[in-house]
């Protein structure tokens, strides 16, 4: 049974940012449930891929060098461990890491046409389709069986699960690795990181609750990597069942224990959290109001989906936030979503005129500071809510 334990209120498609001026952008109500037999965490509506994903989807995955070198580094390890013959991901974006590997050997799916261009033009195979088993029977019979599927940030953007798995392990050779890499439900509940719910995020899988998805496939995890990418997220390694080859790790288990420890199969641990998002919400609120009674500055860094729910959630618009700052091209010069404040192309000049910056992208605040020593040495201020609403 899906039971619902928090509301986030009206929230807007968190990647259609409109143009200056643009009329009200619709919202839908965004509620996140909890299923007390799978233990699997999701939205409760749940918007067509088409309206979330195609020609002018904005997000690009090159424009973080965190983000670039964690592609990299998987695809060192990728060929030093699996060694693929053939390497296929699901949600290539602009290539972040199919680029990395052997174009002959790597194929890219990925939906939003503009993105899939970005690969075509530099020769790589890329499907502009959306994952489903008509795709996987396709491309089967033009490619062969696959070595090694990869999807990053994506699998849990597809409603329908069951079709996922089903196309993936018709595609995917007996013998083969199927990587995946998501954030953790752990860490985004321990953090009360409540942004990394929007329409975008239909579920935030647990390893817990994937395991449960995976039984029905006859595919297990058997090895698991923690990492600290977009706020703490898990690399899970799976194959089939009939591959006794590889054994499985002891970490695996080591996760599930944590997730169970920590009560993630237990609806009482959500409804604690769906308190905590409303105090986090208070806290950032006061916090912002402080700020801005000493009419000092505040401005956004990273127009993230992120923010879309923060901003929406907690009310905050213009009369906080100044403007945010962002590096992606198609983000800039339109508003963030929901909200009337503007994105404008970040400079280094901009940020010579701000007091505070609000972490918008607070995921990648490591990289952030190391790029804006000139800001904090003239005594900047950063303003996050993960894991709670201060001032760093
Ligand atoms: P970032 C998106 O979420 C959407 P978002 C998606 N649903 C998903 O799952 C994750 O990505 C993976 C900017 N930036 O990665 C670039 C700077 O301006 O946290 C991006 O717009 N300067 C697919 O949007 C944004 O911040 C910088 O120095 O929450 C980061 O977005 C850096 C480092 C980033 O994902």
């Amino acid at each position: 049974m899906n039971i619902k334990f928090l509301n986030l209120g009206m929230q807007p498609l968190a990647n259609e940012y409109p143009s200056f001026g643009s009329k009200k952008q619709k919202k839908y109500n965004l509620k996140i449930c909890f299923n007390t037999k799978n233990k699997v965490v999701s939205i409760s509506k749940r918007m067509k891929s088409e309206k979330m994903f195609n020609q002018k989807y904005p997000y690009r995955s090159s424009m973080s060098k965190t983000m670039k070198d964690s592609f990299k580094k998987l695809s060192k390890d990728i060929l030093k461990r699996f060694n693929p013959n053939l390497t296929l991901e699901i949600g290539s974006n602009d290539g972040a890491l199919i680029t990395n590997l052997n174009k002959k050997k790597v194929i890219g799916i990925e939906p939003c046409s503009n993105l899939a261009a970005i690969t075509k033009k530099k020769g790589f195979i890329t499907y502009d389709e959306y994952w489903n088993f008509d795709l996987a029977k396709k491309l089967k019979k033009k490619h062969g069986p696959i070595d090694l599927i990869y999807s990053a940030n994506t699998l849990t953007h597809i409603s329908n699960l069951n079709e996922v798995f089903k196309s993936i392990n018709y595609l995917l050779n007996k013998n083969g690795i199927l990587i995946i890499e998501d954030p953790s439900l752990l860490e985004c509940i321990k953090n009360n990181a409540y942004d990394q719910f929007y329409n975008e995020h239909i579920y935030v899988f647990s390893a817990l609750a994937l395991r449960n998805i995976l039984r029905k496939f006859d595919m297990d995890i058997f090895d698991i990597q923690n990492l600290k990418t977009h706020g703490g997220s898990i690399r899970y390694f799976i194959k089939k069942k009939q591959n006794n080859k590889i054994k499985i790790f002891n970490k695996v288990q080591k996760q599930f224990k944590a997730e169970k420890r920590f009560g993630l199969e237990k609806l009482s641990t959500y409804k604690k959290f769906a308190l905590n998002v409303k105090s986090s919400k208070k806290k950032l609120l006061n916090i912002l109001k402080k700020i801005k009674e000493k009419n000092k500055s505040i401005v956004g860094y990273g127009a993230t989906a992120k923010a879309v729910t923060i901003l929406n959630y907690c009310k905050i618009n213009k009369n906080f936030i100044d403007y945010f700052l962002d590096t992606t091209p198609d983000k800039q010069n339109k508003l963030l979503p929901g909200t009337n404040i503007k994105i404008l192309k970040y400079s280094q000049k901009k940020m010579s005129k701000i007091d505070f910056i609000f972490l918008g992208a607070w995921n990648f605040k490591f990289e952030i500071f190391k790029k804006e020593k000139r800001f904090i040495n003239k005594g900047g201020k950063f303003v996050t809510h993960v894991p709670k609403p201060k001032i760093l």
